[in-house]
């Protein structure tokens, strides 16, 4: 078969076997990617568009247009959902911790207002969104804190966690609910994050899942971390999803900025590692039960503005016009075998 011939196997199908196939959207990307957004992922999830100060700017004012219009289009390509994310320390607003003197609220408000926010949320998706980020990033990156310094923590103390999960559980007791971080394979932030969810089960709050972003790059985290952390978290009986995956061709101390394309080794080392990553998920078919992307192709990514603001960055198997790269035909031809 020549390369004109040779149709392209969709991301979906290769996977079909093993898990969902996902995509971080926007109102935009649901236009420019859409092509290939159907042809290729059976998931999406809102990149912003459900994070809690899209939805809800101010205290009694619901924004539910975007998400809405996202929702709307899993349902016409047969998609399933994520929501992302219900409790996390950034693009929150000002008015959830304050009061009308500007004064931090008591635990007892926030928390009714948690309950309330998560209620109108959940309760509105009940049924279209399967599967839940509830708290995202709470763990603290370095040090021996198990929590990060936040609003949320200083207010309500560790509790805002569990209550969060429950709050979820009762507005949709058949949604799947996940904990979510990223360094997820970092064994320092790893065991901290196992340690979290260890304590949640504990108490039995109902938790079903833990969410791995997966911003990775082919120089960290290694292959044998990443096994690791599947490992240690799947020992806690919970089904894992990676949530976010992306492979920035650059690593992470990389500041430079003088690329307007990927060199091709830069390519290959992206493919590789692609390779191996798949390899590796398919091993644990079992424990994983989705993997998304955060972006679809290398036309728009976050990571054009993180860690360096303004670089352009081509983290996707899909390039900048939709086409495979030689990541996408590793990952295709690995998983033909
Ligand atoms: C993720 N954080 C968030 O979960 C997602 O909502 C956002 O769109 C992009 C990435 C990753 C992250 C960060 O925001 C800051 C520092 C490190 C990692």
């Amino acid at each position: 078969m020549n390369q004109v011939s040779q149709s392209i196997v969709a991301l979906k199908d290769m996977f079909k076997d093993d898990f969902k196939i996902g995509a971080a959207v926007n109102p935009f990307t649901i236009q420019s990617q859409k092509g290939l957004l159907a042809n290729h992922f059976n998931s999406i999830t809102a990149e912003n568009e459900m994070k809690f100060e899209s939805l809800h700017p101010e205290e009694g004012t619901y924004t539910f247009e975007e998400a809405d219009l996202l929702v709307a289009f899993a349902q016409e390509h047969g998609m399933a959902m994520r929501g992302h994310t219900l409790v996390w320390h950034n693009q929150s607003t000002e008015w959830l911790f304050q009061d009308n003197q500007g004064q931090l609220v008591t635990k007892t408000v926030l928390m009714d207002r948690l309950r309330s926010h998560i209620q109108t949320v959940v309760g509105r998706y009940k049924g279209d969104i399967y599967a839940w980020d509830v708290v995202n990033e709470v763990i603290a990156d370095e040090g021996d804190q198990l929590l990060r310094s936040s609003k949320w923590l200083d207010i309500a103390g560790p509790d805002f966690i569990a209550k969060a999960f429950q709050f979820a559980h009762d507005a949709d007791p058949n949604a799947l609910l996940f904990y979510n971080d990223y360094n997820e394979s970092h064994p320092h932030k790893r065991d901290k994050i196992y340690k979290l969810v260890e304590m949640l089960l504990e108490q039995d709050v109902p938790i079903h899942g833990i969410g791995l972003q997966a911003h990775w790059s082919p120089f960290d985290p290694s292959l044998d971390d990443i096994r690791a952390a599947i490992e240690k978290y799947a020992s806690l009986g919970l089904q894992l999803q990676l949530t976010e995956l992306d492979m920035s061709v650059f690593a992470f101390d990389d500041q430079r900025t003088d690329l307007t394309q990927p060199s091709q080794e830069m390519l290959e080392l992206q493919a590789e590692r692609y390779e191996d990553v798949f390899r590796l998920l398919k091993e644990y078919r079992d424990v994983i039960s989705s993997v998304t992307f955060w972006g679809a192709a290398d036309d728009y990514t976050w990571l054009d503005d993180f860690p360096v603001k303004g670089r352009k960055n081509w983290p996707f198997l899909f390039d900048e016009k939709h086409l495979p790269k030689p990541a996408y035909d590793r990952v295709a031809n690995l998983a033909s075998k």
